[in-house]
């Protein structure tokens, strides 16, 4: 090989540059490149025996291949450019736009049915002076069932009902097991303990909660929003003043309210409210199974044990409480008669609310 004369680098580069020249090509730019500069290329095979030269040669030698290797490379680079503005342009000039199609409407989200209840619960409430309360999904024992008058051993504790986890308590929680919570309770007790006695407590909390069940009406993750009020000298009747204009603004002016005796560990005494159905406005109907009446929420007075729990004396004050489902309301308000449509998340579903 002639590397000291030049004229092979010379050979090398006039027929890369020529190769350059005739791709038309991003792949053929790409074949070129490794012929002459891969690793079994023609011009890395020459600088190879750069090596074997005399040092003095060496230096000549090396230089002029190197200026070969700029050269193609920056051909290459050239080369490169001009196919891809050339594709771009042949690209712009097949383009048409036909400006006499019809747009396309954008996808406008609205909101999902549960959340409508959600905050049309949340607006008849804040507006008789509630404040929104929320806390922790994952909870622990003592603040889901100790601190509601449930202590070791009640039945609504049993594992059936609760999905208990591996969470540990943070440092200033009570020890103990921790479980997603099975309702939204443990914010009542949570706000009560944070307003360190302070009148009047006057809260809504709604959220996620969690049981251990699963069919058409049941799903294991539901939505509730519990209700507290706790003052001086709150009786049954603001209970049941405030629930029956609940149940008029959320179903209707013409909306009655009853109250059945019942039992819940929290409260004493205990009720279960139905509004009158919405449906058949009383006369019996599918929904109302014939009764006239659709139970919506439970309720009661604010067990002693409890307010104490709630860092509260219950010489000195008195409150009440009561639960609702929020799906049951959507599903009542929308005729929906399988809760899982609601967690589903198909929009066929979605879309006609
Ligand atoms: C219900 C029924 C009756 C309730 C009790 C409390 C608390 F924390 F104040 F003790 N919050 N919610 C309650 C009372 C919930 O759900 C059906």
């Amino acid at each position: 090989m002639d590397l000291g004369t030049g004229a092979l680098w010379e050979r090398i580069r006039d027929a890369a540059l020529e190769a350059c020249r005739r791709s038309t090509t991003a792949a053929e730019i790409e074949q070129v490149r490794v012929a002459y500069l891969g690793r079994r290329g023609e011009l890395t095979a020459a600088l190879r025996e750069v090596g074997r030269l005399t040092p003095a040669e060496r230096p000549a030698a090396g230089e002029a291949g190197n200026r070969v290797r700029e050269a193609i490379e920056t051909a290459l680079a050239g080369r490169l450019m001009e196919i891809a503005d050339r594709e771009l342009v042949r690209r712009l000039q097949n383009e048409t736009v036909d400006v006499t199609l019809p747009g396309r409407r954008p996808a406008v989200g609205h909101s999902h049915p549960l959340s409508t209840a959600r905050r049309d619960i949340e607006r008849i409430f804040t507006s008789m002076g509630f404040a929104v309360a929320d806390g922790p999904e994952v909870e622990s024992d003592w603040y889901n069932f100790e601190a509601l008058n449930m202590p070791v051993g009640h039945p609504a504790r049993d594992m059936h009902d609760s999905f208990y986890v591996d969470a540990r308590p943070g440092p200033d929680e009570p020890a103990g097991r921790m479980l997603l919570r099975t309702h939204t309770s443990p914010v009542q007790i949570r706000y009560m303990r944070a307003r360190a006695g302070a009148l009047p407590v006057r809260i809504v909390a709604p959220g996620r909660i969690y049981r251990r069940d699963d069919d058409a009406t049941h799903s294991p993750m539901f939505h509730q929003i519990e209700g507290l009020l706790v003052d001086r000298d709150v009786t049954f009747a603001h209970l049941k003043g405030v629930l029956a204009e609940v149940a008029r603004r959320l179903f209707g002016p013409e909306t009655g309210l009853r109250l059945r005796p019942s039992y819940f560990p929290f409260t004493e005494p205990s009720a279960e409210a139905d509004a009158s159905c919405v449906f058949c406005r009383g006369t019996g109907c599918a929904t109302c199974k014939g009764s006239g009446w659709i139970e919506i929420l439970g309720c009661g007075m604010v067990h002693p044990r409890v307010l104490e729990f709630g860092g509260y004396d219950p010489e000195e004050v008195s409150g009440f409480a009561f639960g609702m489902g929020i799906d049951r309301v959507a599903m009542l308000r929308y005729r929906i008669h399988d809760i899982r449509l609601l967690f589903e998340g198909d929009l066929r579903f979605c879309e006609q609310f």
